[in-house]
């Protein structure tokens, strides 16, 4: 009898034994789990180069942030396309799959329709009056109605004055365009400009534009100097003419779904790291336009700049977009922007 007595205690000893153990390694487990999860990731995806000055704000947005929570928001950056082309990365942040991206006023304006007027063609004389307009007061109200859609606009970028190129002929006039396959960005008023130009517009995403152009599936493309270099469009495409049609504006995107998960701290260092990065981002986007102009030289395209007069047919064939817009998005916004960029 004592011998069992004993015996069961002795068990009962090292199962409670036993049991500490367990419940002290497992409080260490769950430590280390809340630990991890108190490090954000914050996903941020662009269609540009590495090289290209928006990838290099990107990363130096992603130290700052680094810097000012202590490693708290881990900023991932992907450029190149990595997680796809403008209207994935849209679709992402509305998701929640993806924090944060740097995405077009023309594709994100098929989201949030009054973003189009950024897009009007030759409405920016300067790029000082584009940035007064985006970042005063007509680009804030811009920004908050995307809210609707899922989205943060923290601010904008730049992507820059759009130039054509294509591979079958120099182009001076709308007359040189006829016949001409044409791709444009994914974006109603994109399409309407170049079909008021008497072109047959094929959009498509961004990624795609390459072999496109390889292929022959388009003849032409239009984008900002420094887009059309790192993206060595050079390559497939012999004839560039300096149009400056439209002044292309990029914007930084949060995922709503994610903004709220941050403190208001943290909102705070996010808002003036993009600051930050977009005033860099804006200057180092100057020097690669005139730096990357002439490796488009060098690589053997024939640079065309327009007479005054020949850039005049442009304006006024694409005159009738401003009436329809009007119609479409309310005289009152189209007019308000009209005086802003007098
Ligand atoms: O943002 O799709 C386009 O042509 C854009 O200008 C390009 O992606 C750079």
């Amino acid at each position: 009898m004592k011998k069992t007595k004993f015996l069961s205690l002795l068990l009962l000893g090292m199962v409670s034994i036993f049991l500490v153990a367990c419940s002290e390694s497992s409080e260490g487990g769950e430590k280390n789990v809340a630990q991890s999860e108190e490090i954000k990731v914050m996903k941020f995806a662009s269609i540009n180069t590495s090289d290209r000055s928006i990838t290099l704000a990107m990363n130096k947005f992603a130290e700052q942030v680094a810097k000012e929570t202590n490693g708290q928001i881990k900023v991932e950056v992907f450029p190149d396309s990595q997680l796809g082309g403008e209207r994935d990365n849209f679709e992402g942040l509305q998701l929640g799959s993806l924090q944060a991206s740097i995405i077009s006023t023309a594709v994100s304006s098929s989201f949030s329709p009054n973003l189009s007027i950024l897009d009007l063609p030759f409405l920016f004389k300067d790029h000082q009056t584009a940035y007064n307009v985006l970042d005063g007061e007509i680009g804030k109200r811009l920004l908050s109605e995307m809210k609707d859609q899922g989205v943060i606009g923290i601010n904008f970028w730049e992507n820059g004055y759009r130039h054509l190129t294509n591979n079958i002929r120099e182009v001076r006039t709308p007359d040189d365009l006829k016949g001409l396959k044409i791709r444009t960005m994914e974006s109603p008023i994109h399409l309407d400009v170049w079909k008021e130009l008497g072109v047959q517009p094929t959009p498509m995403a961004f990624p795609e534009l390459f072999t496109a152009l390889q292929q022959g599936t388009v003849d032409g493309q239009e984008n900002p100097f420094v887009v059309t270099a790192t993206n060595k469009f050079y390559e497939v495409q012999d004839y560039l003419t300096v149009t400056q049609h439209v002044y292309g504006a990029n914007i930084f995107l949060v995922s709503d779904k994610f903004w709220q998960t941050l403190s208001e701290e943290e909102k705070e260092i996010i808002l003036k790291a993009g600051e930050d990065a977009k005033n860099y981002q804006r200057e180092i986007e100057q020097q690669q336009a005139a730096e990357f102009l002439g490796l488009l030289k060098e690589n053997g395209m024939k640079i065309t700049e327009l007479t005054d007069s020949e850039q005049q047919q442009f304006r006024e064939k694409v005159q009738p977009i401003y009436e329809k817009y009007s119609k479409e998005l309310g005289e009152e916004l189209v007019g308000e922007l009209l005086k802003a960029v007098e």
